[in-house]
């Protein structure tokens, strides 16, 4: 065969191949381009969170457990999907225990292992690595905060103790992974501006964290891979739009880390404080709604699926969020994709789900793809709720001035810069905590 003929080959190949995988795949959705233009945001009406299933209003704070359950399974059934119901067997071990360099904070290496049997008789079973740092002075439980990271837990300190995920890690300039997916030493350290352990242990707290791909990695694989295999009952398919994605899953793992963490004797158990930054705000927001151990609950630039309004459309979109991460909601919120004006659920809801228990929203000046005014409004839809409770929420429908922490058991702040979670927002975290934990 000459070369070129050889080369005409290979060219005809790849065409077939394109057409083939054309026809395979479903056309691309045409997706509204994003608007970060305030004059542009459509007219919206936001659901009033105390209108119950009948129409009626409820007005008296007895009525508000029944309220906020009716909350929670319309996010569930719309939105994030329910929760697995079976219990999983659980089993901890302490695999590593250590000062930090900091010479004040015990570093703690605990494997959970999750298991379940399931009526074939097979045993499938995953392990989650979770980081304990806790302040070495400390003479009673502490308050601790617990949050999943986006890229192991050696990421979050160079600490070279601290272990490597065995998962799948994705392959980019964060994991620094060249080689399959594999977490290696370069990664070490690169979200230490995230976790200010030293900080949060001097001013008395413990932080507790695990990778969040030990829970579900973070890929569109049908669920098949972390948590998915304990609950093949609970599998998300077409006759059941309402079950779990990623976010759930992740929200899941959370409280399992709740069942860890509260039997850990340093820890006070009344004290957890549940957060997480973006898609892991979201999944933050999502635990702490779901299950009220988490005695407050922190998203910090969570955004879209988070404490944004879905119905002002401004940065990320429904639409744009459920084709880029297909895995993260339930199927059910696909049809609210570019009719956001349909949706049953508003964001508010979310926030006032967590009634009465306190919630503090962070935003960032840069980040408009996450709608700093919407994660605002979410607060302040959610405000008539807390004042039900004889609570406060936020002051008023005006978003602050940044790097002003606002609100009462709804707090506020719009930190100067990029999407991140930064020391300044652990600061007005720590600062949120020590008034409502007093
Ligand atoms: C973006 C996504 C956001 C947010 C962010 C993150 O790509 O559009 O919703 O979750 O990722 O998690 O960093």
């Amino acid at each position: 065969m000459t070369a070129f003929r050889k080369l005409f080959g290979m060219f005809a190949m790849c065409a077939i191949g394109v057409l083939v995988n054309a026809q395979d795949r479903p056309p691309k959705p045409e997706i509204r381009p994003p608007n970060q233009d305030e004059s542009k945001v459509p007219p919206y009406s936001v659901p009033d969170c105390l209108v119950g299933k009948d129409g009626r209003k409820i007005t008296k704070a007895e009525e508000w457990p029944g309220q906020q359950k009716y909350l929670i399974d319309l996010l569930a059934t719309h939105e994030y999907g329910y929760l697995p119901k079976g219990a999983v067997d659980l089993t901890t071990e302490t695999i590593e225990e250590g000062l930090m360099a900091d010479g004040k904070t015990i570093r703690r290496q605990l494997r959970m292992t999750l298991s379940r049997t399931l009526p074939n008789g097979s045993k499938p079973q995953i392990k989650i690595d979770l980081i304990l740092f806790l302040p070495k002075n400390a003479t009673k439980p502490v308050p601790c905060f617990v949050g999943l990271n986006f890229r192991g837990n050696h990421a979050m300190s160079d600490d070279p103790k601290i272990l490597l995920p065995a998962t799948w890690v994705p392959e980019d300039s964060k994991t620094k992974t060249t080689d399959g997916n594999k977490a290696n030493e370069a990664g070490r350290n690169q979200a230490a501006h995230r976790w200010p352990i030293t900080e949060i242990t001097d001013r008395g707290y413990g932080v507790a964290s695990a990778y969040y791909g030990d829970i579900d990695p973070d890929f569109d694989d049908g669920f098949q891979n972390g948590v998915h295999p304990l609950f093949p009952e609970h599998a998300p398919d077409e006759a059941h739009p309402d079950r779990w994605g990623s976010i759930a899953a992740w929200a899941w793992g959370l409280q399992r880390i709740a069942d860890v963490l509260q039997k850990q004797k340093e820890v006070r158990p009344d004290g957890l404080l549940v957060v997480g930054h973006s898609r892991l705000g979201k999944a933050a927001l999502w635990a702490g709604a779901t299950d009220s151990r988490f005695r407050i609950v922190y998203s910090n630039n969570s955004g879209c699926g988070g404490a944004a309004l879905s119905k002002r459309v401004f940065g990320e979109s429904v639409a744009r969020i459920n084709t880029s991460f297909p895995h993260w909601f339930c199927r059910n919120f696909r049809q609210y994709n570019d009719k956001e004006g349909n949706l049953p659920v508003e964001q508010n809801m979310l926030i006032a789900s967590i009634a009465p228990r306190p919630v503090y929203i962070a935003s960032a000046t840069e980040d408009l793809w996450a709608d700093p005014v919407g994660e605002y409004l979410s607060g302040w839809y959610a405000t008539e709720t807390y004042r039900l409770l004889g609570l406060e929420g936020l002051p008023s429908q005006e978003m602050p001035a940044p790097e002003k922490s606002v609100g009462g058991s709804i707090g506020f702040h719009l930190r100067v810069g990029k999407h991140d979670i930064l020391l300044y927002d652990w600061q007005k975290y720590m600062d949120f905590a020590d008034r409502h934990l007093k």
